[in-house]
């Protein structure tokens, strides 16, 4: 079938039925590629149920929502959904948020990426947050987000903060939840391809702190430490280390260092132990080394234990961070009743580590194995008080799920839910059913239930999940593919995010939303969590032009100040003359207090652009380097008489 008569076929809804012609071929062939023939075969492929019957996409789709449930997912024109989705924008850096059941975006929140709408990137106070150089342009202008975790109040979510790692910089940065916007920023010492990330839910030892204080952060690439030119090709002595962050003063409190590397990090509902899942316990530098052991590892940390080692200074320095790292390898935690560390071995190159909301199991999906691997929180403890002989004893089961498991949510009736990778599934499976399988109870069938996706699921979530408050209605499977989900948009699809509704005891597929590349993970809260600010206060910016008459032009030496507010639909100040050469620094402050009435100022030719939300006041710093008339003008549409919202920048040669 010519490509043109394919395009064709999908803009008149006559794809292949079955949908599946897209499926695990290509994903195989690279896994063979890959020399992973040993792991997969091992793999007992259970057959997947075929999408639909040999009928028009549509009437498929139909069949998988029963009539009595069309519509039921719609939110009405007018109407606000019940669940905030926050999701992680992948390489392009923002934090993204969504409503739920609607799927509809509500915003994107700059965080590493750039953006000339509100000026992140442009404003010397977002600049302040990024990071600058030392001629005070930002630091890194790319970011690269997978994983965004709110605090915890009493084991659920507070409403306060939201954290999200840029993989790329090894950077850590925190959303306030109630203006929605990022207010800190941390680089990580010591560290390259910082992945996973998760908050403590309350302190280990003081039962008072029944809140989150911690951000822990996994770094996913070995590199000697410190990275400074010294034992490149020394690969056996290239290491990773765990971190923790302050989650008030976002400083680095210590690091971990450790054997192998980090993945996906989970924090324990008692504030004991946080873990990740490892890899790549090969510590290969090379893609092949990386695969070549059966068995990787979740590795836990005991949080008190460490902390007194940093207290009793216990510690290294790496290079010149102040950070003090504590020894977690294995060797140096050979007896559990001192141990700060404990690998527990699971197959075989693990992706994903999810608590339960009873917080009582650890689960790690397998990638390579077919394999969610279930870990007693208890059997943990128990290893760290010398009660348990073999790490590998923690595990309390091991299900068979299916190809390619690689991440898993849980509901409030002891279900899990894992997104299968290479079968293109969504598997459920029973948490007690599995324990009792894994003990030999040859009755227990762990998997209950398969829905098939489109295509290729990576992260997957459900409402409330990653909380004592999972409320078993709805998963997101985040897919990597969309392939023939939508119109077509040229060779950049964009990702699905399906909806599917898991109050029942079947899985139901209810909508598709289609989302910009490429999200890696989110979360759904209710939405009675999140309470939010919708104007600023004045007395929240230090440079707030507070009152219209204090306007003006203040100049010291070369340097000038341009002071002015706005007000629907003028600047205080009709134009402003400075000098070529001078460095201008504007400060904008929005005078107006009427909700959702924000403006926006830009300069031509002078690369400047943001926007000032009720209250608000940015500033931006640039040299007026070009003499001649500059229309400053609002760029958000803000009043009958916007385009007549103009200041005229004078630069006298
Ligand atoms: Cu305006």
């Amino acid at each position: 079938m010519s490509q043109d008569q394919n395009q064709d076929q999908k803009l008149h809804g006559q794809p292949d039925p079955s949908r599946r012609k897209f499926l695990n071929t290509a994903a195989f062939a690279g896994l063979a590629g890959a020399g992973l023939s040993v792991g997969l075969s091992a793999c007992k492929q259970e057959q997947a149920p075929s999408a639909a019957p040999a009928a028009p996409a549509a009437a498929a789709q139909a069949e998988a929502v029963p009539a009595e449930h069309v519509g039921k997912y719609e939110v009405a024109p007018g109407q606000l959904d019940t669940y905030y989705s926050f999701s992680s924008g992948g390489h392009s850096g923002d934090v993204r948020i969504y409503g739920l059941p609607s799927g509809r975006e509500l915003k994107s929140i700059p965080v590493f990426n750039m953006d000339c709408m509100v000026g992140w990137g442009i404003t010397n106070e977002s600049k302040a947050i990024i990071g600058t150089k030392p001629d005070g342009s930002v630091k890194y202008k790319t970011g690269d987000t997978h994983h965004v975790h709110p605090s915890y109040t009493d084991g659920t979510y507070d409403g306060k903060y939201l954290w999200v790692n840029d993989k790329i910089h090894g950077r850590l940065a925190r959303v306030r939840l109630d203006t929605m916007e990022c207010d800190k920023i941390t680089e990580l010492p010591n560290v390259q391809g910082f992945h996973g990330t998760f908050p403590d839910k309350r302190d280990p030892v003081d039962p008072a702190i029944n809140h989150t204080t911690r951000v822990f952060c996994g770094t996913e690439f070995s590199i000697p430490l410190p990275n400074d030119g010294h034992g490149l090709d020394d690969v056996a002595a290239y290491r990773s280390v765990f971190s923790c962050v302050d989650a008030e003063s976002m400083e680095v409190r210590w690091q971990v260092l450790i054997d192998g590397n980090c993945d996906l990090v989970a924090s324990s509902y008692d504030g004991k132990l946080a873990c990740t899942n490892q890899y790549n316990i090969e510590m290969g530098v090379h893609y092949e080394e990386t695969m070549a052991s059966e068995w990787d590892a979740c590795l836990f940390f005991n949080i008190a234990r460490i902390e007194e080692a940093v207290k009793a200074g216990k510690v290294t320095y790496i290079g010149d961070s102040k950070v003090p790292v504590v020894d977690g390898l294995r060797a140096s935690n050979a007896d559990p009743k001192t141990a700060l560390t404990c690998y527990v071995p699971i197959p075989k190159n693990p992706h994903g580590v999810n608590v339960s909301p009873d917080g009582k199991y650890y689960a790690c999906s397998g990638k390579l194995s077919p394999t969610a691997t279930v870990i007693s929180h208890e059997q943990v403890l128990k290893w760290f008080d010398g009660g348990v002989k073999e790490a590998r004893e923690c595990v309390v089961a091991e299900p068979e799920i299916g190809l390619g498991p690689l991440h898993t949510g849980f509901d409030n009736k002891g279900n899990a839910y894992t997104t299968l990778f290479l079968d293109s599934q969504i598997v459920k499976w029973n948490v007690e059913a599995a324990i009792k399988s894994y003990q030999g109870d040859k009755t227990a069938t762990p998997v209950v239930d398969r829905l098939d996706v489109h295509y290729q699921p990576g992260h997957g979530f459900t409402s409330m999940g990653e909380t004592k408050e999972a409320d078993g209605k709805y998963f997101i499977s985040d897919n990597k593919f969309s392939k023939d989900r939508f119109l077509p948009v040229g060779p950049l699809h964009p990702e699905t995010a399906q909806m599917i509704d898991i109050s029942g005891d079947k899985m139901m597929l209810v909508a598709d939303h289609s989302v910009t590349s490429e999200p890696h993970d989110s979360i759904v809260i209710r939405r009675d969590i999140i309470k939010t600010r919708q104007v600023y206060n004045l007395d929240d910016f230090p440079h707030a032009v507070k009152d219209p008459k204090e306007s003006g032009v203040f100049r010291e030496g070369k340097k000038v100040t341009v002071k002015l507010t706005s007000q629907a639909p003028a600047y205080s100040l009709r134009e402003f003359r400075v000098k070529k050469g001078d460095e201008v620094t504007i400060i904008l402050t929005n005078h107006d207090k009427v909700e959702d009435l924000t403006h926006g100022f830009a300069i031509p030719k002078h690369d400047i652009n943001f926007a000032v939300s009720p209250q608000e006041t940015k500033s931006v710093t640039f040299i007026a380097d070009k003499p001649g008339v500059y229309w400053c003008y609002c760029t958000h549409f803000c009043h009958a008489l916007h385009l007549e919202m103009r200041s005229r920048m004078i630069v006298e040669a």
